[in-house]
């Protein structure tokens, strides 16, 4: 791309009074959201299903037309960058995910790509030219619904994977991560993970209740929560369900339904940070008229304080222990992902609340209770997060919803944030010298 023509930054386009078009961000993110669209007004695109794909294909035609250079890397991960006046700077970047749950939203992911799609477009309206490239990322595989790990594409960029075992592992049908990438056509070949970032920002709906029972429009994010997940198998015995006696049964399914207790009972001993969910069980054969001799289940539990994470693990161990011996069943218990707890830094944490200062929005500090591609990206670059509500903080369901001046409101944040790092050194800024109101 060529650096828009160097014009000085008249009055009306300083960089203080930079406003993005809410209602082009609300167009965009309606517009995502007819890929992979589902009866209840949802989304279902699923990591590299061949919606993945066409919503891919959608956005990267955007940040083209948005006058963006396109790279992709070998995890998929997708970064398109407007060029700043010095080409040898670290992009300053943001972006998020594009892929949903099985029963997602509009929202979750696909606002942080797209508030990072309109940062790009104020800024060519404006003609700023800034002093480092801006970026924005797609990440790949972050829900985890498809493909374990979760965050694996961010996890692969900030080396907490290698490559191969990303693209190794396989869904609950057997095809890989690297099998389905390379179908829908976005195996890249830019290295993984060979990119300086001078910044990250993200911008996500809260996906919980805080921001709206507060009446706040942002979070500045300051960490998020650690996670574990496990995969849970119970194994019995499959047997006839009319002529086996109950006392000679050894049922997979009673040992998996004490788990769903144990686990809950679990977190409530470690409330109200401590979270524990049972998402996903398999249960086989699968018919009704047999005693089901296994069971597969998840487990996902989480805590801001990895001693504490610690101590639910063991305690979700000895639970295991207890009912297998008690119903005569073998229990595999396996950690499949670990996430400690993290703390983002604080000069980028300092940006986002100026910048939000600076607008005039009301604000609290939080934590997040969800993993982010932030997380994994806090470990390779400065990085914060920036939220904003979302109705009655339901997310991971087909009627999540947020309204277009909190998403708008959240996408000049992170304008304004970006800004602050990509002007330094050449123009003026205060936190990129933000007008009120
Ligand atoms: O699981 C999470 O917290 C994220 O939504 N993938
Ligand atoms: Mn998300
Ligand atoms: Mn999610």
């Amino acid at each position: 791309m060529t650096t828009p023509p160097d014009v000085s930054l008249s009055t009306e386009s300083a960089p203080g009074a930079l406003r993005v078009d809410g209602a082009r961000l609300w167009r965009s993110l309606m517009d995502l959201a007819q890929i992979g669209a589902t009866p209840k007004g949802g989304v279902r695109r699923l990591a590299l299903t061949d919606l993945d794909g066409h919503g891919r294909d959608l956005v990267v035609g955007w940040l083209r037309d948005a006058g963006a250079s396109i790279e992709i890397d070998g995890a998929g991960n997708i970064f398109a960058t407007r060029d700043g006046r010095d080409g040898t700077a670290a992009v300053v970047l943001t972006g998020s995910h594009i892929d949903t749950q099985p029963s997602g939203g509009k929202f979750d992911g696909n606002y942080g790509v797209l508030a990072g799609l309109e940062v790009l477009r104020t800024l060519n309206d404006a003609g700023v030219v800034t002093e480092h490239p801006v970026g924005v990322a797609i990440w790949t595989n972050e829900e985890g619904s498809r493909f374990v790990p979760v965050m694996g594409g961010s996890g692969a960029f900030a080396g907490v994977y290698t490559l191969e075992h990303v693209r190794q592992q396989r869904d609950v049908d057997g095809i890989s991560f690297g099998d389905a990438l390379d179908a829908i056509g976005y195996t890249g070949d830019t290295l993984v993970g060979e990119r300086a970032l001078d910044a990250y920002f993200e911008a996500h709906i809260e996906q919980g209740p805080i921001l709206e029972r507060e009446d706040k429009i942002i979070g500045v994010v300051t960490g998020a929560l650690g996670l574990r997940w496990y995969d849970c198998v119970w194994t019995g015995q499959d047997a006839h369900a009319g002529p086996t006696p109950m006392e000679a049964r050894r049922d997979a399914l009673r040992g998996a339904s004490q788990m769903v207790e144990a686990v809950h009972a679990l977190a409530m001993r470690h409330a109200p940070d401590g979270r524990a969910t049972v998402g996903f069980m398999q249960v086989s054969p699968n018919s009704r008229n047999v005693v089901p001799g296994r069971v597969k289940m998840s487990v996902d539990m989480r805590h801001p304080d990895d001693a504490h994470l610690a101590g639910m693990d063991r305690e979700l161990r000895d639970a295991a222990a207890a009912i297998a011996r008690d119903l005569g069943l073998e229990c595999d218990l396996e950690q499949v992902d670990h996430v400690p707890a993290s703390r983002f830094d604080s000069s980028c944490v300092d940006a986002v609340r100026a910048a939000t200062r600076a607008l005039g929005l009301p604000h609290r500090e939080m934590v997040s209770g969800a993993g982010h591609d932030a997380i994994y990206i806090a470990r390779v670059a400065p990085t914060s997060m920036i939220f904003v509500p979302c109705k009655d903080g339901i997310s991971h369901n087909e009627i999540e919803d947020a309204r277009p001046e909190h998403l708008e409101a959240g996408a000049n944040v992170l304008l304004h944030a970006i800004l602050a790092r990509a002007l330094r050194s050449g123009v003026t800024s205060g936190p990129s010298g933000i007008e009120h109101g």
